[in-house]
Order: C-alpha cells, then sequence, then structure tokens
C-alpha cells in the first residue's frame, strides 16, 4: 500500500514493540512518524504496517479475518481481547489461550459444555471446549484418531488447560452410571495424584509440572471413553535433593509434613523447616493452598485411582523416608573417610532405614562406602563426605523416580486398556522451549523435544494452507515453508549427532565434559545450527527455530548416564517392605545392568520417536498457551514477550506461511460490498459476482490474486492497497484525518 503524509501505520517500538501513528511527513525512501505515546518516529518506509481503521473495536475471534495480517496487527488484536477478558482467539484452527491469570465466571460452566456439543468450529466463540468437540467429533464421524497438542512457556497455562479438554472429554463420552470409579473418573482423578508427585512451585509458576505428559483416552465404537494410557517424560529428579529461592521441593513433601498428628508422629515429621531437602529455600507455603487440605485430598485421589490403603502407606513412608535421608550429614574422618556427622545424623539414618525397612549397617555402608572390584577381590573403598553426600543424593533421587514412575504404572494399571479401542484422542501437556542463563542437558532434552514438535506443526499447517486452497480449486504450487531437519539431525542423527557423540563419550572410561566439547566443536564446525561462542572452551550453541540456547557442557555426561550405584540396588532390593523391593527388582534381562551405562538421552529420543509416530497417525489440533507477563498477574499484558512466545510457538510462521500464499480471502458478495465503490460500474453490469471482483482487481491494477469457487484470494498487501484506493477516493484528505487522530489523542 502507499503510505502517504495521513497513512495510520504501525511502527516498531522498542518497548511497546509495535505502537500506532500517522505519517506526517514521507522524504524519499523515509518517513515520520507521529505515535500514540507522542514521539516522533523516523523509520523506513518498509518498517511500517498499514493500520487497519475499520477493525472493529472488539478485536476478531480468528486472526485469519483480519484485513491486514501482519506482526502487529495480530499483537493488537490479541491485547485488544485480552482486556475485555476474551482469552481465547483462533489463528485458522490454532487455537490461542492467554492465561488469564484469575478465574473468569462461567468460562468452564456445565451450561457452557452444553452449548459447544456438536457446534461448528467458529460458531461460538474461541474456546477449548470448541477445539476438543470438533476432535472428538472428527473421531466418531471419520472413525480416525486425534490429538490435542499444548504448548507455551513454563506458566503459560498448558497444564490448567490440558485439563479443560479432559474434563470436556468425559463429559462427552462419560458414563451415566453413578458409580464412582468410572474410566473418566479415574482419568480426571490421575491428575492431582501426578501434580502432587511431579509438580512443584518454582520462579516462573507456582504449580509447575517437572514431567511431560501425553495422555492417551481411549473409545468405544459408541463414543464412551473405554480405557486410558498415560506417559510421562523427563521428571525433573534434582529438584529432590536441590533447590534454590524462591522455589520449593515436589508438593507431596510438604503436604506430607501438613498430615495429620497420627501420621506426623508415624513417619517422624516435623516442621518442614528441619529438613535439609525443604530448607535449601524459605518458601514453605504456597499463597492460596492449604497442604494439609490437600495431603487429604490427594489421598482420596489416589483411592479412586486405585491406590490402595497399604499401598499409600508404603508411598508416603517412602516420602517421609526421602527427608529423613537429606539429613544423614557426614563428617571427615582421617584422611578421606566419612563418618556420620553427629548425634542427629545418626537418628536420621536409624529412622531412614526403619522406614525404607533395610539393614542399618548396611544402609550406612552403602551411602559412605563404594565396592571396587579389581580381578582379584573387592575391596571396600571410603567416600570422602562430599562423595557421601553425593552418594546418597543419588539415593534419594533414584528411590523418588522409581516412585513417580510406579504411580504412573499403577495408575493405567487400574485405568485399563481398551483392547478392543480403534479410536483414541490424545493429550499432550509438554515442556515449552526454555532458553536460560546456564542451560543444560535438561533444556538441550526439551528444546529437541520442542523441534520434533515444531516440524510436525509446520507440516500440519501447510498441509492445512494447502486444503483451504484445494477446496477452493485454486493454484497455491509455490508456497515455501521453512524445515527445521537439519537442526533434527544435528541433534539426534545416528551416527554423528549430538546424542550419538554425548553417548560415545560416556561410554569413554576418559573423557569429560571438555573432550566432549572438543569433539562437538570438531564435527560441527561448519554446521549452520551450531555455533562455538567465542572462547567458549566447554559451551556450546544451537540456533533453534525459537532462537539461539547456549548450552554449558559441564553435567551433560552425568546426567546422560543413568546409572544405579550397585550397592543401593542390593540394599533396597533386600527390604522387608514388599512394596519398596518391588522398585528394586533384582536384575534381569530387561533392566540396565545397575552400574552399567544406559543413555538417558537415547533412551528419550526413542520415547520422542513412539509419540510422534502416535501423532502422525492422528489428526492433530494445536492449543498455544501464552503467558503474558512474568509477574503472573491478570489484566497485565507485555507485548514484546507475548510476540517471542507467539515466534517460539510457531503462530508467527503459521502466518508468514499464510501471507506466503493468500492471506486474506473473502466471500465474493463481501468483497463487492467493502470494494465496489471503487467500480461502481460492475454493480450495473449484470454479471456473476467473480467476474464483478474481478474487474474490481483489474481496473485497480492488481494481478496475482486468484478467484476460487465462492471466495477470492488476495496477496499479502492487496486488501491494505484496496482500503487506500477506497480512502482517496472518498476523498478523506490527509488532513482531515490527522485532525481526526489529534482529537482521539
Ligand atoms: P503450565 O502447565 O503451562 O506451566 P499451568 O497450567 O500450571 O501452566 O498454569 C499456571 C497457573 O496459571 C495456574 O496455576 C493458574 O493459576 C493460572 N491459569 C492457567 N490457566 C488458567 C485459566 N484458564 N483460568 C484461570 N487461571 C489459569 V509448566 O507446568 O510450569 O510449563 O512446567
Ligand atoms: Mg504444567
Amino acid at each position: 500500500m502507499e503510505i502517504t503524509v495521513g497513512s495510520h501505520v504501525w511502527v516498531e517500538d522498542q518497548e511497546l514493540a509495535w505502537v500506532d501513528g500517522v505519517v506526517t511527513s514521507v522524504n524519499g525512501n523515509e518517513a515520520e512518524v507521529e505515535t500514540i505515546n507522542g514521539n516522533q518516529v523516523t523509520t523506513k518506509l518498509s518498517k511500517l504496517y498499514p493500520k487497519d481503521m475499520e477493525a472493529p473495536d472488539t478485536g476478531v475471534d480468528d486472526m485469519t479475518k483480519l484485513s491486514y495480517l501482519h506482526e502487529p496487527a495480530v499483537l493488537h488484536n490479541l491485547a485488544t481481547r485480552y482486556g475485555i477478558k476474551e482469552i481465547y482467539t483462533y489463528c485458522g484452527n490454532i487455537l490461542i489461550a492467554i492465561n488469564p491469570f484469575q478465574a473468569i465466571s462461567h468460562l468452564y460452566d456445565t451450561e457452557l459444555m452444553d452449548s459447544y456439543k456438536g457446534a461448528q468450529l467458529g460458531d461460538r466463540s474461541p474456546h477449548v471446549f470448541a477445539i476438543t468437540d470438533v476432535a472428538y467429533r472428527a473421531m466418531n464421524n471419520e472413525g480416525k484418531s486425534n490429538s490435542i497438542l499444548v504448548s507455551g512457556e513454563s506458566g503459560a497455562g498448558k497444564t490448567e488447560t490440558t485439563k479443560m479438554v479432559m474434563r470436556y472429554l468425559a463429559y462427552l463420552g462419560g458414563h451415566a452410571a453413578a458409580e464412582a470409579r468410572t474410566v473418566e473418573r479415574k482419568v480426571l482423578e490421575s491428575n492431582p495424584v501426578l501434580e502432587a508427585f511431579g509438580n512443584a512451585k518454582t520462579v516462573r509458576n507456582n504449580n509447575s509440572s517437572r514431567f511431560g505428559k501425553f495422555v492417551e483416552i481411549q473409545f468405544d465404537a459408541c463414543g464412551q471413553i473405554s480405557g486410558a494410557a498415560i506417559r510421562t517424560y523427563l521428571l525433573e529428579k534434582s529438584r529432590v535433593c536441590q533447590i534454590s529461592e524462591p522455589e520449593r521441593n515436589y508438593h507431596c513433601f510438604y503436604l506430607l509434613c501438613a498430615a495429620p498428628p497420627k501420621e506426623i508422629e508415624k513417619y517422624k515429621l516435623g516442621d518442614p523447616k528441619s529438613f535439609h531437602y525443604l530448607n535449601q529455600s524459605s518458601c514453605y507455603e504456597l499463597v492460596g493452598v492449604d497442604d494439609s487440605h490437600d495431603y487429604l485430598a490427594t489421598k482420596k485421589a489416589m483411592d479412586i485411582v486405585g491406590i490402595s490403603v497399604e499401598e499409600q502407606d508404603a508411598i508416603f513412608r517412602i516420602v517421609a523416608a526421602i527427608l529423613h535421608l537429606g539429613n544423614i550429614a557426614f563428617a571427615l574422618e582421617g584422611e578421606d573417610s566419612s563418618v556420620l556427622e553427629d548425634d542427629k545424623a545418626k537418628f536420621h539414618l536409624q529412622v531412614t532405614a526403619e522406614l525404607l525397612m533395610c539393614d542399618l549397617e548396611a544402609l550406612e555402608t552403602a551411602l559412605c562406602k563404594r565396592n571396587m572390584v579389581t580381578p582379584e577381590e573387592v575391596i571396600k573403598r571410603s567416600l570422602d563426605p562430599l562423595g557421601a553426600a553425593i552418594s546418597r543424593d543419588g539415593l534419594a533421587k533414584t528411590i523418588y523416580a522409581r516412585l513417580f514412575d510406579w504411580l504412573v504404572k499403577k495408575i493405567n494399571v487400574s485405568i485399563g486398556q481398551d483392547p478392543d479401542s480403534k479410536c483414541l484422542i490424545g493429550v499432550l501437556d509438554i515442556y515449552g522451549f526454555e532458553s536460560f542463563k546456564t542451560s543444560s542437558f535438561e533444556q538441550f532434552c526439551i528444546n529437541f523435544t520442542n523441534e520434533k514438535l515444531q516440524q510436525h506443526f509446520n507440516q500440519h499447517v501447510f498441509k492445512m494452507e494447502q486444503s483451504v486452497y484445494q477446496e477452493e480449486e485454486i493454484d497455491w504450487s509455490y508456497i515455501d515453508f521453512v524445515d527445521n531437519q537439519d537442526v533434527l539431525d544435528l541433534i539426534e542423527k545416528k551416527p554423528g549427532g549430538i546424542i550419538s557423540l554425548l553417548d560415545e563419550t560416556c561410554m569413554f572410561p576418559k573423557s569429560t565434559h571438555e573432550t566432549f566439547a572438543q569433539k562437538l566443536y570438531q564435527t560441527f564446525k561448519d554446521h549452520k545450527r551450531f555455533v562455538k561462542p567465542k572462547l567458549a572452551r566447554t559451551e556450546f550453541t544451537i540456533v533453534h527455530y525459537a532462537g539461539e540456547v547456549q548450552y554449558q557442557c559441564d553435567q551433560f555426561l552425568d546426567k546422560n548416564k543413568d546409572y544405579i550405584v550397585p550397592e543401593h540396588q542390593e540394599l533396597l532390593s533386600t527390604s522387608k517392605c514388599s512394596f519398596i523391593a518391588s522398585l528394586f527388582p533384582s536384575l534381569n534381562a530387561e533392566t540396565p545392568k545397575s552400574g552399567k551405562f544406559s543413555s538417558i538421552g537415547s533412551r528419550f529420543k526413542l520415547q520422542l520417536q513412539q509419540l510422534m509416530d502416535i501423532l502422525n497417525s492422528t489428526e492433530p489440533h494445536y492449543i498455544r498457551c501464552i503467558k503474558p507477563n512474568s509477574d503472573l498477574r491478570p489484566e497485565i499484558f507485555e507485548n514484546v514477550s507475548v510476540l517471542q512466545q507467539l515466534r517460539s510457538g510457531g503462530v508467527l510462521e503459521a502466518i508468514r506461511v499464510k501471507c506466503e500464499g493468500y492471506p486474506t480471502n473473502r466471500i465474493f458478495s463481501e468483497f463487492l460490498e467493502r470494494f465496489s465503490i471503487l467500480v461502481p460500474e460492475v454493480l450495473k453490469e449484470n454479471v456473476e459476482e467473480n467476474v464483478a471482483c474481478k474487474s474490481i482487481m483489474e481496473k485497480v491494477g492488481l494481478s496475482n490474486y486468484q478467484i476460487g469457487k465462492t471466495k477470492i484470494f488476495l496477496r499479502a498487501g492487496q486488501m491494505a492497497e484496496l482500503d487506500g484506493r477506497k480512502a482517496k477516493l472518498l476523498g478523506e484528505s490527509a488532513k482531515v484525518i490527522q485532525k481526526q487522530v489529534r482529537s482521539r489523542i
């Protein structure tokens, strides 16, 4: 569109990302803009975007309805809607959900569920229920599995959204029976159980999921829920023994410390402040959360998902044991041996042994000593206090991780799988792209996941775009899209990718993180997605689709090793508590031999591939959750951060793909209504609507548009061009507009 004096435009702004204003002068390829916040900005014409003056005050519920589809318009539309508590907006068939950080009345009522049942997407205002309803109907009508992929950064609302999806599916496919333990009840109640053990307060979210989750809900031929399977990914183990201000450990520890007196006595618990694994941070309580209430609620949920009273006792005994274990402190003895620090440590050792039902001395030896196997004999070597503490923490992490896996397995068995189910709806709640000051192996795996999902997303968006064009029988052959296969190769190619190299390094006894880094630098020096930061010795950068992330190699080797100390394994497999012993089954062919290297990275890669295989066999639906501010507060919408999230969630890429093709389309009659004023005679001629549209475009001198069966498809910018002509024609001289704008300011 021609930008002239008086044009309403969007201009870049450091603080707001985009701000609107009016062009006050044009000089060659530069323009001066007076912005609405009172600044005078000089900028290149090519950096200005036209503002749609006809856009409704309440925004549009689908971005594809925007007359001018570009970044500032998208952002402005979301902000406008968020301001009137409309947190859901479509971008085609992607649902964008902006966390309200407050309860919005009636947003998830049963009456509202009723109203979405069977409604076409777009008939009712955008909602998680609408997307879920489409998935459910598609499954019933076409007999094909569907999936709903929820993504977004920490605290964006993925887990809450996922729970709404599950609630709506239970509503659609639930059983009328009043029975308390229906499949769908169990599926829903699995959430509080997993949250108690897998969620924690972090800086970013008071109820942050520290694991990824894919729930596969199976349906019978009548569309009723007949089974479900829950898969989890990469629980953050380090949190069990290490937390920092102002975070918390996993919720279950605080719940148990707030249990009724009888339990407290039984497990010899007390003030959470007295436990090393909890008192590394001064945060113990959460605003609006009553741990003692949640303890009972968790037990109730455990009941419903089929965890027996005896099992619950064993589970909480383990949770208590981990707290006591953490309080076993060591002191130096002799040159490099360790002993229990004091009587307090001795007391906790004793309680730990009681709770784990294992031999007291064996426990102490397993913590303080290591077996050295030589060809001749097995020697017991002492660990120094630091080594003993690491050994203790390793034990705590292993026990906790096994307990979590047990819970997931138990829930799956209890809900039951339906072997006859032909269709399923998968719901994915997985960690979003992460980039921290120091990003480590966890971020590497998380971002790898996001690359995988991004590829899936790109291919899907591209396919959807094509199908619109095919429906209208227009030519679309030249649209291109970015593929991130090169990043995926860099990470997962076998052999030669980063994971492969990491495994090789781990298996080689003399490796260090430095040799690993050197190996990476050599192998990928010419890879365009790999960067060795200047002066770096142990860092490397991957150019991810969502931005560059610098990883610190320090702990890659350790974190990649799934390793259980043989002494720990032996200790617990002989526990007198059958529950605990069952978490540490004696070695057989299936479990990796204790003490031997087994790669977490490779296993994760395999899990991810299995997930992708399932997703590829389903019809996907995407929900992108957005966190509007980092203070977790309602009514604050931070442009720059939202834009960044739209970028990493692929929403901007989806829009770019759209813009490469025909971002705007209008039904013939709508188009004529808006633009026949440009060529009034077309309405007088008694021609078909599509011919009339064509003559308008020809008279205005625009080409490259396409005429479909019912709609006209416009290239990026053409709508703005037409509007510009219309404005000119209507004689709205620049000065008049300017006056209006001034008075508005
Ligand atoms: P996440 O799953 O995306 O983060 P959550 O779903 O836990 O984020 O949401 C974070 C918090 O935002 C919740 O505890 C609620 O307080 C609030 N919230 C989210 N969605 C809604 C909603 N629709 N209505 C009202 N409040 C909401 V993480 O698990 O950290 O990545 O690892
Ligand atoms: Mg979550």
